[in-house]
């Protein structure tokens, strides 16, 4: 980059992604990486194992996010972030040990460093979930980024929420500070496949292969999702990418802070007990964010 941050101003990064879900995570974690405010401490794959369940993928979820995620880490130029393996299945299951992941976010909460600490959640919460369980007094250590949720105040169905509830009340629960991205607000995040054709298409390898994986995503699903208006046929929405935006500014005017709510069984929001506010955005400047991320990768990779 063209500029050097300084050094009081950096932040530590782990980012949790499901990343072989759809088309958008590799976006966000391509940006967090080429973010020279950011150091990513690590890359947590994570399952979505119940959404996959529902479109009769039986392929172990965790498992293809971590392969997506070492693909985007080579195509990077080996990037020495390292990754760990996240749970396999969502609070509640028989066999539920401690992830790999959450330990890493526990080791990197208590490790001793001034800068402040920030995990990012691409999908569900289970990991970070497993890791404020295990190790309560992380809460004051970091603050969780989620992309997930449905809009206040009555919620309901929403993809990263739905694949594991149990895990987005243990977030809301808990004590740690939390910034909700809600569906209302990541879906603003859209960009059309001729704006990604100019912009990021030519970006050398990463560029190319971040195109190529959307376009090789669009036509799969286009071909087999019939009964749905999904996905829109050159329209596609980089969900995950507020959670990095929200980092480099926070965007003061464009949120709320509210009583953390608990989650219904129909993953409607219940009325929360306790005195605790979580940061509920309202809106993302998606121009400021995507444009941000287009021109670091035309600085990293461009000709
Ligand atoms: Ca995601």
């Amino acid at each position: 980059m063209p500029f050097t941050p300084d050094h009081a101003k950096q932040l530590r990064v782990m980012i949790s992604s499901d990343a072989k879900n759809e088309a958008d995570d590799d976006f966000a974690i391509a940006h967090a990486l080429l973010t020279p405010t950011f150091e990513v401490r690590g890359l947590i794959a994570s399952h979505y194992s119940r959404t996959a369940a529902m479109l009769g993928n039986t392929l172990p979820t965790m498992e293809e996010s971590y392969k997506e995620l070492a693909r985007l880490k080579k195509v990077m130029g080996d990037s020495p972030t390292p990754l760990y393996r996240g749970a396999r299945q969502p609070l509640g299951a028989a066999d539920q040990p401690l992830s790999e992941g959450a330990k890493a976010i526990i080791t990197e909460a208590q490790r001793d460093d001034k800068r402040p600490l920030y995990v990012l959640i691409l999908g569900p919460a289970t990991d970070i979930a497993l890791a404020l369980q295990a190790a309560p007094d992380i809460a004051d250590k970091l603050t969780v980024v989620w992309i997930g949720g449905n809009p206040y105040p009555q919620g309901g169905w929403e993809y990263n929420l739905f694949n594991d509830p149990q895990a987005g009340n243990v977030l809301f629960q808990s004590a740690v500070p939390l910034w909700q991205v809600p569906h209302n607000v990541y879906m603003s995040m859209r960009v059309s496949l001729a704006e990604l054709a100019v912009k990021v298409k030519p970006q050398g390898e990463t560029g190319h292969y971040l195109w190529q994986q959307m376009i090789d995503f669009n036509r799969r699903a286009s071909a087999t999702i019939k009964d749905i208006p999904w996905p829109k046929s050159e329209v596609w929405v980089l969900g995950d990418n507020p959670a990095v935006g929200l980092l480099l500014d926070d965007h003061q005017y464009h949120y709320q802070e509210i009583s953390a709510p608990t989650v219904n069984e129909d993953l409607t929001y219940g009325k929360g007990t306790q005195p605790r506010k979580v940061r509920v955005y309202q809106s993302i400047d998606a121009h400021f964010v995507l444009e941000d991320f287009f021109a670091k990768l035309q600085l990293a990779y461009g000709q």
